[in-house]
């Protein structure tokens, strides 16, 4: 009985150390897509770490109160034992479902397909299509095509319709917690919010060949306005723009 108490006492310290360091905490988040993954990461972090702390506790101390015993015997059968870590660890793996569950099913992230004939009035499409070595957006309501910047307005919704026209690449912004498959003849469907202002960089995540590294991009969150004044040097088709300036918030 006394070998729960330095084990609680591990338990608890490093709880309340998981909250110190916690990085979410220190600053805010880039898009909704990055809120909802940070916060997961957050949530397994400090369930694992007290049973990391835990085995490990245990391990260490019956190494310690054992250590003299030259004739060990194993334990043969112990019921109770075995229900414990059987329904300890179904419990363990049903939190990080049910948490891993709640951010991938998170419709403010996820497409279905009938998503595509349900896209919100205010939201932004875009279609990002990779190709050795390059990334272009294409803005098909507004007419714009082959931006070499994804320009994207801050507080609405935006849809990424990921596609290839030669060969498997993966649009990746890593500071937005965006990441999707870019293949010829298929148009993956990405949905986020920015939630932040500011340049991001795109990485194509998926080997391609000799210009890979090199296959870079940005993207550029900016106010409404900002967007609105992007929309117009590239000359936008005006009628469509009326409906997105009216989704403007603060
Ligand atoms: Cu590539």
């Amino acid at each position: 009985m006394d070998s729960k108490r330095p084990a609680f006492v591990a338990v608890l310290g490093t709880a309340l150390l998981a909250v110190a360091v916690d990085p979410a905490l220190a600053q805010g988040y880039d898009s909704t897509t990055e809120e909802l993954i940070r916060t997961l990461n957050s949530q397994l972090l400090y369930a694992a770490i007290p049973i990391t702390v835990l085995v490990e506790g245990i391990l260490i101390y019956t190494v310690w109160k054992f250590r003299n015993n030259d004739d060990p015997l194993p334990t043969k059968e112990n019921r109770r034992l075995e229900i414990t870590w059987t329904v300890a660890t179904a419990i363990v793996l049903l939190f990080v479902g049910y948490a891993s569950y709640g951010v991938m099913a998170n419709g403010a992230v996820t497409t279905t397909p009938e998503d595509a004939n349900n896209v919100p009035e205010n939201a932004v499409e875009v279609d990002v299509v990779g190709q050795k070595y390059i990334w272009n957006y294409d803005y098909p309501e507004q007419g714009i095509e082959g931006a070499s910047t994804l320009v994207i307005p801050k507080d609405r919704p935006v849809y990424l319709n990921v596609t290839s026209t030669d060969w498997i690449h993966s649009f990746h912004v890593p500071e937005m917690g965006l990441k999707q498959d870019a293949l010829p003849n298929q148009h993956n469907v990405i949905k986020t919010t920015p939630t932040d202002t500011g340049t991001y960089t795109v990485y194509c995540a998926e080997y391609c060949g000799v210009g890979h590294s090199n296959m870079l991009s940005e993207v550029e969150v900016r106010t409404q306005e900002g967007y609105q004044q992007w929309l117009n040097e590239q000359g936008a088709n005006g009628a469509n723009n009326s409906t997105a300036g009216n989704s403007s918030e603060a």
